[in-house]
């Protein structure tokens, strides 16, 4: 059922703590958390504890839950003190846009130049 707990969901182990992170931010509704394989000197991912398979099933069905990883990714840009620099939030839909994880998560990568568009 959507947003229920998926037993074979990477994310969804993280948020019970069955598999480790390095944990940056944690609220009642989202958990941020660096990427194993970072691609910037900031690169956090910002997960819904709820699972739904991408962002936009989430916003879809939880609206409110997205608009909170939204925030949060804003809140790790200020603590990382990537925000005055300028970062990048990324929502990779779909595994031809380099989707890899089926659980929903924003990265939030900071810390260097990007380039546009995207590769
Ligand atoms: P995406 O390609 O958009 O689905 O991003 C998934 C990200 O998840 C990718 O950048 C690597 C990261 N990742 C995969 N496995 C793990 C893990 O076990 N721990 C952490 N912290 N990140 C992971």
């Amino acid at each position: 059922m959507a947003g229920e707990p998926q037993a074979d969901c990477l994310f969804c182990k993280i948020v019970t703590g069955e598999v480790p992170a390095d944990v940056v931010r944690d609220t009642a509704t989202t958990l941020a958390f660096r990427d194993i394989n970072p691609q910037a000197p900031t690169h956090v991912l910002v997960i819904p504890k709820v699972h739904h398979p991408d962002a936009a099933s989430l916003a879809a069905a939880e609206p409110g839950v997205a608009a909170d990883v939204l925030r949060e990714a804003g809140e790790v840009a200020k603590v990382e003190g990537i925000d005055g620099s300028g970062y990048r939030i990324i929502l990779n839909t779909g595994s031809g846009a380099g989707q890899t994880v089926f659980h929903a998560h924003a990265h939030v990568l900071g810390g260097r130049g990007f380039n546009w568009p995207p590769g």
